[in-house]
């Protein structure tokens, strides 16, 4: 059987489909460089360079998520390697967290519900209002695959919805080509871009300013999308006013500052981590891998490979 390269952890169930066809190794014991013909991955862990040189015959990584800028794409089709990830397997979850921070924030359920398990409701009385979510003015910054199904589960909202993407699309909402600019004109902002050198920082102090002091920023795209550590100034000085946040610059780290701040949501990278999902997401990335053994072709290439998948 070919030599499968486990970098990370799989799910019981993914296991169990490609022991059937692989010769499993983990990475961090031996494991036979040379005889290594397929990767499983992850995005957080992606392909280290130092397993890219040890395995020069290795065909195919396939990656458990659709975000891949942990992975070299640029070395892995320079050396003719295919990339797969698992896109629209996750649209309708990861929309979901999105909306469930939005709301969170917005309707302040988080102290709501340690005002009523605390007792502070018979002690102190009433919790304090919160703000409507309804009729909301959103931003959506990156309006792809799951940046869509965000936009279409915000029509229950009533929500007036604006983008910022590179490219304009055909589609109903207002389009700004300039992010500051759409900042300036919503009271929220979604990122759901891609991660990398292309989106770093591009949530800056500027696009934080413009936003406001009653304005949300909410991420479950990557943590390198946003400027942290603007981020936590803006959040200070209450140029910003709040934030929802799934993903991080320096995951698991998250900055001791926003984690005292009553004006911030926190989840730990959740926004597909549902058993459905999950599973969804772990038969592509198997699907990938055994569609190559029996075809020469991967079933959902990244873009920069799609070239290459030929059979
Ligand atoms: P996608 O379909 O490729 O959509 C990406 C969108 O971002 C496109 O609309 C693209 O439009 C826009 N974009 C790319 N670069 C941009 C730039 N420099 N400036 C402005 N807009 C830019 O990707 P997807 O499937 O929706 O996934 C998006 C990302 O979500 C993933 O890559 C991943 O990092 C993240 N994600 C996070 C979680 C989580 O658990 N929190 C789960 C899944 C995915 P243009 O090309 O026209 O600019
Ligand atoms: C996963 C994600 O947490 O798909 C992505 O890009 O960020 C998440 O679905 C992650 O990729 C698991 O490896």
């Amino acid at each position: 059987m070919p030599d499968l390269l486990q970098i990370g952890g799989i799910t019981d169930d993914m296991r169990t489909r490609l022991a059937e066809r692989f010769t499993i190794h983990q990475m961090g014991d031996d494991y036979p460089a040379d005889a290594i013909t397929h990767i499983v991955t992850n995005g957080h862990d992606g392909v280290p360079a130092a397993v890219l040189a040890a395995c020069q015959n290795a065909k195919v990584a396939a990656s458990y998520g659709v975000g891949y800028d942990a992975i070299d794409t640029d070395a892995c089709v320079a050396r003719g390697m295919l990339v797969t990830h698992t896109p629209d397997v996750l649209n309708e979850e990861v929309a979901t967290t999105a909306i469930m921070l939005m709301l969170t924030t917005y309707r302040n359920f988080l102290s709501d519900e340690a005002h009523a398990r605390s007792g502070a409701w018979e002690r102190d009385g009433n919790a304090p209002l919160s703000r409507s979510a309804d009729n909301r003015a959103v931003g959506i910054l990156g309006l792809g695959r799951i940046g869509q199904a965000i936009a279409d589960k915000l029509k229950a909202f009533n929500a007036d919805i604006h983008y910022h993407t590179r490219s304009e699309r055909d589609v109903p909402y207002t389009y700004h080509a300039n992010l500051v600019d759409m900042a300036r004109a919503v009271d929220v902002i979604i990122c759901i871009t891609p991660g990398g050198p292309a989106t770093k920082h591009l949530v800056n102090a500027d696009v934080m300013d413009a936003l406001g002091p009653d304005g949300t920023l909410i991420n479950v795209s990557r943590g390198s999308v946003v400027d942290e550590a603007a981020l936590v100034s803006a959040l200070q000085d209450g140029r910003l006013g709040y934030a929802a946040l799934d993903v991080f610059e320096e995951e698991p780290r998250i900055p001791s500052a926003l984690k005292s701040m009553s004006n911030v949501v926190l989840l730990p990278h959740v926004g597909s981590a549902t058993h459905e999902t999950r599973a969804a997401m772990g038969n592509l990335v198997v699907d990938n891998l055994l569609s190559h053994l029996d075809t020469g072709r991967v079933v959902t290439p990244v873009p920069e490979c799609a070239h290459l998948n030929t059979g």
